[in-house]
């Protein structure tokens, strides 16, 4: 298959003017009338012809100002001679979403219809200029039996046909491109309330479930309004239409899609209750409904010129959406969080095959390229444009944004631009962060003269498929400094690095001062600074900056854990006398706490020891790692049973994230004690537990124990009929066995009727579980590849997308011995010699192979 480029971007050859549509709804021919009012686009390639993508349609009929036409079709869609002006196109396909397992385009779930157009879908609806830059605004008519009706805009007029079907119609005024098309058919129940808006309109809020859901909706709800308020005090953003529907359905490739009016949620990220939703089920669902709700101004009103431009809305809307949870929660507990996801995913994309720029500049198949590094890092490049304009400049330049642009399908140049007039800085260097793959490493040295502290950074990146040489990137550095009696000598301070090699001085300081540097993460970069451990353990006792003290914590636990992997070393003393100091500072938010608590994951552990020049050995790390647990259980014992009663919270459940907060370091504190008592006390709260987080947390520490049997039967009998609570227990069980025992869980789990496995939610609990249990995956026999491997191939026939992006738990196979990369590589060369693969899949194959 052919890559698209960026730099071969020319307009469409038309205008859409207006969209009509008529959907006659069938599980197995659906029949879909489009009609397009079009004229030329003075832009765009001028000529007689026009092309309109379309895949997998059966073409009734076509005809052009009336009167019928044949175009000629190609796999990906037809040419028609049209009229020198003005024209309208109209034509009839027959499709079957009955059969469509791939859920893009229009698909059913469990009974309903439901349709997914970003990023390519629409055109596996009907012909169209299926692309983004192409805007129009869309009136939809539905005719089916189906009790509820939506689409995108605001309802028309309703009726029945001479045979007896009930029609809706519904119009969407906001000129939107097809990937923001929508409809649901099925029978739903609404969970509705009403909004009013700063300019007092009145928009009515519904939520669609399945019946028996309705229950599970308040708390989706309850973000969406505290969304909409947020924007409109926040951003100076409205809502615009007299209507907002969110339907939830179980079989989604992805978490949620914000079609205009009409966002359509993966149910996971809907529903939840006390008793089935987890506090992390509870954080999701208000950031991804606030997300989805963001996109209305950032996404939808001012979209995307070309995929290229995808961390536009992207980038922009992750940012805003971890603004908004960290405004309703904890400001400095969501930086860690965030950061510890980019770590996770993007920095472990970013240092592996499957790097790329946030904007890539070519792709084969775009469905690959939603990708952390878009998203995440996306987010962190608007970050550091925050922070190197200040707030003021920023809100300005956002208000020009969306006066400017409202309307456009705009470009990363347009959104630079826009600062660039507002501050009248030159962001050319700035703009590498978009084109630039790679985490930069950033390495400082400190000299201390005459009251005179001097930094020297280094910054080098190192390359990346498809780019070798890198050039110096901005780099705001956050930088405070410390006297040695913990007092802050210089507050907060942004450097703004531009060079390869840059020295900054503070003057007028009576000692040394310790740096407290990059703080609250002020850059997407490794910072390699030699410090020894009493430093760091200074900085987590004295750091005014949160993030700060919790990474201080974090490079102690990773330096320990490194010598103990490498070196056989014991685990620290200073380490855990001051986890002890943490743990019993009850001035210290208990959410935070739990993080300073947590260990680095094995697959962080692996990274670091691979970017030391060591292979890692995936056993050797879970033994040191669980070692460090142990040792971390025997030196807080003495305070373990008064905090586990401390964050004890009588009443009953609430989701706040301070209630979370407790919640999570009590279950720290029962997972160390876990470890002293054998899981009696874990077995205690599995049974007295009234929440699903406790109920779940509890029966993981039993799994880890060895006393899971019983209570994993009677959690499935419980909860056998609720297939999001299952998705839970299937992947609790791969990814707290023993990693011995982990790929036969797997095995077994996945013979049961219910492992569904062409629901992408339940493919994902079980294999997705098990590649996360890092040494089970990686088990020396090879045999977690092969069954991995083994389901996606089988995967891919049924779905292409979900199947691409499991790829992905290859991608870090140059870091580990010669025996794994064999096997990895044996397995995914078998996945690219599967008959038929898709080229989404084998797209993901051949750039992870390199
Ligand atoms: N913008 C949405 C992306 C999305 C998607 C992309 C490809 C395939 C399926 C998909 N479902 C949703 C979601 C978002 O970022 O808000
Ligand atoms: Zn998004």
């Amino acid at each position: 298959p052919q890559a698209v480029r960026l730099e071969d971007y020319t307009p469409w050859s038309h205008v859409v003017d207006r969209v009509q549509l008529t959907f006659r709804l069938d599980p197995r021919a659906t029949r879909v009338i489009s009609r397009l009012s079009l004229e030329p686009n003075p832009a765009g390639p001028q000529g007689r012809r026009m092309f309109l993508h379309g895949e997998g349609l059966t073409l009734i009929r076509a005809s052009i100002d009336g009167r019928a036409v044949t175009p000629d079709l190609t796999p990906d869609g037809l040419y028609c001679d049209v009229p020198e002006g003005p024209f309208t196109w109209e034509c009839e396909v027959e499709i079957a979403p009955e059969g469509n397992t791939a859920l893009e385009g229009l698909y059913m779930s469990n009974g309903m219809y439901c349709t997914q157009c970003e990023a390519e879908g629409f055109r596996k609806i009907t012909y169209y200029p299926d692309r983004p830059d192409v805007m129009a605004p869309f009136d939809v008519r539905v005719e089916s039996a189906m009790p509820v009706l939506l689409s995108n805009g605001n309802p028309g007029a309703t009726g029945t046909l001479a045979d007896g079907t009930p029609w809706v119609e519904w119009h969407d005024p906001w000129p939107k491109p097809s990937y923001l098309f929508a409809l649901v058919a099925g029978d739903l129940r609404a969970h509705s309330d009403r909004f009013t808006t700063a300019s007092d309109r009145d928009v009515a809020l519904n939520i669609w479930v399945r019946p028996g859901d309705e229950d599970r909706c308040a708390y989706a709800m309850d973000a969406l309004k505290r969304s909409m308020a947020w924007d409109e005090q926040v951003y100076g953003r409205e809502y615009d239409l007299d209507v907002f529907n969110i339907v939830a359905v179980d079989d989604f490739n992805m978490g949620a899609m914000e079609n205009k009016g009409l966002n359509i949620f993966n149910s996971k990220y809907v529903l939840a209750s006390p008793q089935t939703a987890t506090d992390r089920d509870y954080e999701l669902i208000e950031g991804i409904i606030a997300h989805e709700y963001f996109h209305n101004w950032t996404g939808n009103r001012i979209t995307c010129r070309d995929w290229f431009q995808l961390c536009l809305k992207e980038g922009l809307t992750v940012f805003r959406d971890q603004q908004f949870s960290g405004d309703q929660r904890s400001v400095p507990v969501k930086r860690i969080e965030d950061v510890l996801q980019l770590r996770a995913r993007q920095f472990r994309e970013d240092n592996g095959p499957l790097a790329h720029p946030v904007r890539p500049s070519s792709y084969i198949e775009i469905n690959n390229f939603y990708t952390a590094t878009v998203y995440e890092k996306g987010a962190e490049v608007i970050g550091m444009l925050k922070l190197l304009v200040g707030d003021a400049q920023y809100a300005e330049a956002l208000a020009l944004y969306f006066d400017r642009h409202d309307g456009d399908a705009a470009t990363i140049e347009d959104w630079l631009a826009v600062f660039e007039d507002v501050t009248k800085r030159d962001l050319r260097q700035f703009s590498r962060w978009y084109t630039q793959a790679g985490t930069p490493r950033l390495s400082v040295e400190e000299t201390f003269d005459a009251g005179t502290y001097t930094l020297r950074f280094r910054q080098r990146t190192p390359p990346t498929p498809g780019q070798a040489e890198k050039l110096p990137q901005v780099i705001p550095i956050a930088v405070g400094l410390l006297a040695p009696d913990g007092s802050e000598v210089v507050p907060t301070t942004v450097l703004e690095m531009t060079q390869e090699e840059q020295s900054f001085s503070f003057d007028g300081l009576a000692a040394r001062p310790v740096p407290s540097l990059l703080r609250g993460f002020s850059a997407p970069v490794i910072l390699d600074r030699a410090s020894d451990a009493a430093e760091r353990a200074f900085l987590l006792a004295h750091d005014t900056d949160a993030f700060n003290r919790w990474e201080a914590g974090r490079s102690l636990a990773k330096e320990v854990l490194l010598r103990m992997v490498g070196d056989n070393a014991p685990p620290s003393a200073d380490y855990l006398a001051a986890l002890d100091q943490v743990l019993a500072d009850d001035t210290l938010d208990p959410a935070f706490r739990a993080l300073v608590l947590q260990l680095p994951s094995e697959d962080d552990i692996a990274q670091s020891l691979h970017d030391n020049g060591t292979t890692p050995d995936p056993t050797a790390i879970h033994i040191a790692r669980d070692a460090l647990a142990h040792a971390q259980a025997e030196a807080l014992a003495p305070k373990l049973p008064a905090l586990f009663d401390a964050m004890t919270r009588p009443g009953p459940y609430t989701p706040d994230a301070e209630a979370a907060g407790c919640r999570a370091l009590r279950h720290i504190a029962l997972s160390l004690l876990t470890r002293l008592d054998g899981g009696d006390r874990a077995a205690q709260e599995f049974d007295r537990a009234d929440n699903m987080t406790e109920e779940l947390g509890a029966l993981g520490l039993l799994i880890r124990a060895g006393r899971g049997t019983d209570p994993v039967a009677r959690f499935a009998e419980r909860w056998g009929h609720d297939r999001l609570v299952m998705d839970k227990w299937f992947q609790l069980q791969v990814n707290m066995a023993p990693p011995e025992q982990a790929v036969t869980r797997a095995e077994t789990l996945a013979q049961r009727p219910d492992f569904d496995w062409k629901n992408p939610n339940k493919f994902r609990a079980l294999i997705g579980g098990l590649a996360a249990n890092a040494a089970g995956f990686h088990d020396p026999s090879g045999a977690g590849y092969r069954f991995v491997g083994e389901w996606l191939s089988r995967l891919d026939k049924v779905n292409p997308q979900t199947t691409a992006r499991m790829t992905t738990v290859f991608e870090t196979w140059p870091r580990y011995d010669a025996d794994r990369q064999d096997m990895i590589r044996e397995t995914l060369t078998r996945i690219a010699n599967t008959p038929d693969l898709s080229r989404d899949t084998a797209e993901m194959v051949s750039r992870i192979l390199g």
